[in-house]
């Protein structure tokens, strides 16, 4: 019966399981917005993206042009495709990080 004692104990103090891991901060950091591929600009590493209100960002609907990194990012996508993409501000500079064409 002693030994059986601090098994109980440890049973007692385990911490419950919670089901949502997902942390408010990594879904905003990871948000996908909506876009069509206006111009790409290869050599300079640019897309001309009309995009849809970027809610990270607090930008609403508008054309504009976006520094692309990785530059390979753009091998992806075409002129015309409907995208889902990702921007975030580095160094100051709006970039997409991520962009894939939607079918
Ligand atoms: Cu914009």
């Amino acid at each position: 019966m002693k030994k059986l004692i601090p098994l109980l104990a440890a049973l007692a103090i385990a911490p419950p399981l919670y089901a949502d891991t997902h942390a408010p901060s990594a879904a905003a950091a990871s948000a996908m917005s909506d876009g069509v591929v206006r111009k790409i600009d290869a050599a300079n590493g640019k897309i001309t993206l009309k995009h849809g209100p970027l809610a990270n960002l607090a930008m609403p609907a508008m054309t504009m042009v976006f520094r692309v990194q990785p530059p390979a990012l753009l091998d992806a996508v075409k002129v015309g495709d409907t995208v889902k993409f990702h921007v975030e501000k580095v160094d100051g500079v709006y970039t997409v990080t991520a962009i894939q064409p939607v079918q």
